[in-house]
């Protein structure tokens, strides 16, 4: 009969080999148990006598999964066949959910066989089990060997009620896995009956769905034998008390209920500590996932994570990570054994209101068969169109807020899920959330940063422009200042020039003027005057006249101390005209003071760069100052020679008189304006002693310069040079 262990949450059906001594049944157990799934079955139990024949009973163990949230355990019994363990097999077919008639097929086990389904009968009736109801199917064993009954012979003797029955070779398993798929479905069938759930067709063909998906594993061929420490062979129990009056028989019972208790508790050990096992395997994986998910800054990479994860551990066959943008609409981020999530492939309004209502109640949801909230769940209409066998969603939540949405899909090769699986998918849900959220926030504050540099480095440059704007500024400044400052000091030697003229003039002009005006009185008072006189009268007013416009020339010429170099106009100046214009006004001068003047230009030399009227007075003035501090019958060379110096070509005009000199203490200062000097002849001046700092202004306002040098012998030789390229 059906057990409910509420205490461990576990069915178990049990399913009894039954059949004559030596007919195969353990034979049967072993082949089931070597070609099961080890991850489902326990190891095989069974209790022998020392010529291997079953002394009490074989047990086998298998897990069909979860079925109204109870691990569903189908349990296989052999019984002795011997007679003589009757009681034995009494104990072992109590509460069976189904049996399996292992029946010999040589011929002379013919009346082995009858004998043992009638202690069959006899024994379910002492067990009150419902020989009518209770699913049986028989196997017709050894079918391999000589001398065996026909089917129909084995039929007519032994299957009266037609249950049905399959012949089989238990020494290579043909068969046998035939004869038990049709007994765990009709146990599974009737267990559904026993647990209320027979009425509702839908729920028996999915509790049978899970059978068939269970015992699947069950099919493979050529499986390897198992280990040999997973077949447990036991003892009979030891030390019963022999004081005590007790029938051989009831004996028996004891000693099978104490072994049957003892097999239990050795399969649910064997159970715990696999699911233990189980957990510490999954632990460890999960805590690698943490620590991976934390140490995770890329948001992509932390959901790629929770897949690769939640596929290993659950075994799934198809899984999506669907995220929620700041648009509150899901959308994938990554998947796995498909293209498009069946939650978001569905084409009526199912799949968008069931992710709705997913996300609103942030808890997982699964659909697998067996699962008792079936009709209910939302998730189904999408997985019986998916084609998965079993299904879950698990919200992310991280802080309350739902973030995504982890998909699992297993179908019925491998992994039905159950509420394990959903238990441990919202651990790594969560753990995955809070990376996953730990990673977006880190990403933006490492844009917001990146954000704060670039506005940093603007304003630094900008900060940095406006610094060099304001040193330009500064610097601009300082030069128009020092510009103002020489204009200023310009302005003041101008302004002491233009006193001293005016002093010199005051005096120089005194003297010509008073002679003039004495002369025209003396001629206009004495009419008379005799002819020798008026001669001298009029030398005088000629000479004053001459005096006086020399004075003239002297106030234009000083008029070339004003200008700057910034008012210099250069242009190309025929060298011969330029000569010329300088020279002809001291023609008669020259005569008068008997001094020869020469000019030399190179050849070739057709004009000179320079500004025409300023240059022509220099020139001029440093002539006339050659002829006028002469001896009579000296002379004057002017010479003019190209000096290339380094790539800039320049003019020199050199000046060379045979005059008296300048003293080492004039020669200094000779180029100041107004000064003239202490000559051996006092008193005689020659202008008004601004020939020599005219000639050195002009020089200088054209970037050139100008040199003199003297001794008392040889004369005067003054250098004027000026550069030749343009400004
Ligand atoms: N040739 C042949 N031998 C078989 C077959 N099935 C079982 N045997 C052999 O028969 C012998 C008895 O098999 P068991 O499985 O121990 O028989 P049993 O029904 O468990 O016997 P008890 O435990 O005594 O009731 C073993 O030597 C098996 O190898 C088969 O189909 N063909
Ligand atoms: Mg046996």
């Amino acid at each position: 009969m059906v057990q409910f262990d509420n205490q461990y949450r576990q069915i178990k059906i049990k399913v009894v080999y039954y059949g004559p001594a030596v007919g195969g049944k353990t034979t049967c157990l072993q082949h089931i148990h070597r070609i099961t799934d080890p991850e489902r079955r326990t190891k095989l139990y069974s209790l022998n006598t020392a010529s291997d024949r079953t002394l009490f009973f074989d047990l086998l163990s298998l897990n069909l999964g979860r079925i109204r949230g109870f691990r569903l355990t189908l349990q296989l019994y052999t019984v002795p066949g011997q007679v003589q363990y009757d009681a034995t097999r009494r104990t072992v077919l109590a509460g069976a959910d189904g049996v399996v008639f292992v029946a010999d097929s040589q011929l002379h086990q013919r009346k082995a066989n009858a004998e043992s389904l009638e202690n069959l009968w006899q024994n379910m009736a002492a067990n009150g089990l419902d020989r009518q109801i209770m699913p049986l199917v028989l196997q017709y064993n050894k079918r391999d060997l000589e001398d065996i009954q026909t089917v129909e012979e084995m039929d007519a003797a032994l299957n009266t009620e037609q249950r049905p029955a399959f012949e089989t070779v238990a020494i290579n398993g043909d068969g046998v896995l035939d004869a038990f798929a049709a007994i765990a479905e009709r146990s599974l069938a009737a267990v559904a009956d026993k647990l209320g759930v027979g009425t509702n067709p839908q729920a028996v063909e999915r509790l049978q769905q899970q059978m068939r998906i269970a015992i699947q594993p069950f099919m493979k061929q050529g499986a390897e034998p198992p280990p040999a420490d997973d077949v447990e062979a036991m003892s009979p129990a030891q030390g019963a008390d022999q004081s005590e009056v007790l029938s051989e028989e009831m004996l028996v019972a004891e000693a099978v209920r104490a072994n049957v208790a003892m097999t239990d508790l050795n399969i649910r050990l064997d159970n715990l500590s696999r699911q233990l096992q189980r957990k510490v395997r999954v632990m460890g994986n999960i805590s690698d996932f943490g620590a991976a998910v934390s140490n995770e800054r890329d948001p992509a990479k932390v959901l790629r994570l929770l897949i690769t994860s939640a596929i290993r551990l659950l075994q799934l066959q198809g899984a999506s990570v669907l995220i929620v943008p700041g648009s509150g609409l899901l959308r994938e981020a990554v998947v796995h054994g498909f293209t498009k999530d069946p939650l978001l492939n569905s084409k009526d309004e199912t799949g968008p209101s069931v992710i709705a209502r997913l996300l609103e109640a942030k808890k997982p949801e699964l659909v697998a068969p067996g699962n008792e909230n079936d009709e209910e769940s939302v998730l189904l209409s999408v997985v019986e169109k998916s084609g998965f066998a079993s299904a879950a969603a698990i919200p992310l939540v991280t802080q309350d807020k739902v973030v995504g949405l982890l998909t699992a899909y297993g179908d019925n090769e491998r992994a039905i899920l159950d509420e394990d699986d959903v238990q441990l998918a919202t651990v790594l849900a969560s753990t995955a959330a809070m990376g996953y959220a730990n990673a977006i926030a880190w990403k933006q504050m490492q844009e917001f940063s990146k954000g704060l540099e670039a506005t940093v480095e603007e304003r630094t440059a900008e900060l940095r422009r406006t610094l060099a704007e304001s040193r330009c500024l500064t610097t601009d400044l300082a030069e128009k200042n020092s510009l103002l400052d020489n204009a200023y000091r310009e302005l003041e030697a101008l302004d002491e020039v233009k006193n001293e003229l005016i002093n010199r003039l005051s005096l120089d002009l005194r003297t010509p003027v008073t002679s003039l005006s004495t002369a025209a009185k003396i001629l206009q008072r004495e009419k008379d005057v005799r002819g020798d006189k008026t001669e001298r009268l009029v030398t005088v007013i000629h000479d004053e006249a001459e005096k006086l416009l020399e004075i003239i020339q002297s106030i234009c010429q000083a008029s070339v101390l004003g200008c700057g170099a910034r008012d210099l106009k250069r242009d190309p100046v025929p060298a011969q005209d330029l000569f010329r214009k300088a020279i002809a006004p001291l023609r008669d001068l020259a005569k008068e003071r008997q001094v020869k003047v020469h000019v030399l230009i190179p050849s070739g030399l057709e004009s000179i760069s320079c500004e025409p009227d300023s240059s022509e007075a220099a020139l001029r003035a440093v002539i006339k100052n050659g002829i006028e501090f002469n001896r009579p019958g000296g002379e004057v060379k002017l010479e003019v020679r190209r000096v290339m110096r380094g790539e800039e070509p320049w003019l020199h005009f050199r000046v060379a008189d045979t005059g008296t000199g300048i003293s080492d203490r004039d020669l200094p200062r000779v180029c100041e304006p107004f000064y003239q000097g202490d000559d051996s002849e006092a008193g005689k001046r020659h202008g008004i002693g601004l020939g020599l700092a005219i000639a050195k202004r002009v020089m200088e306002n054209h970037g050139g310069s100008i040199t003199i040098t003297s001794n008392p012998t040889d004369g005067t030789e003054i250098v004027m040079a000026i550069p030749q390229t343009e400004d």
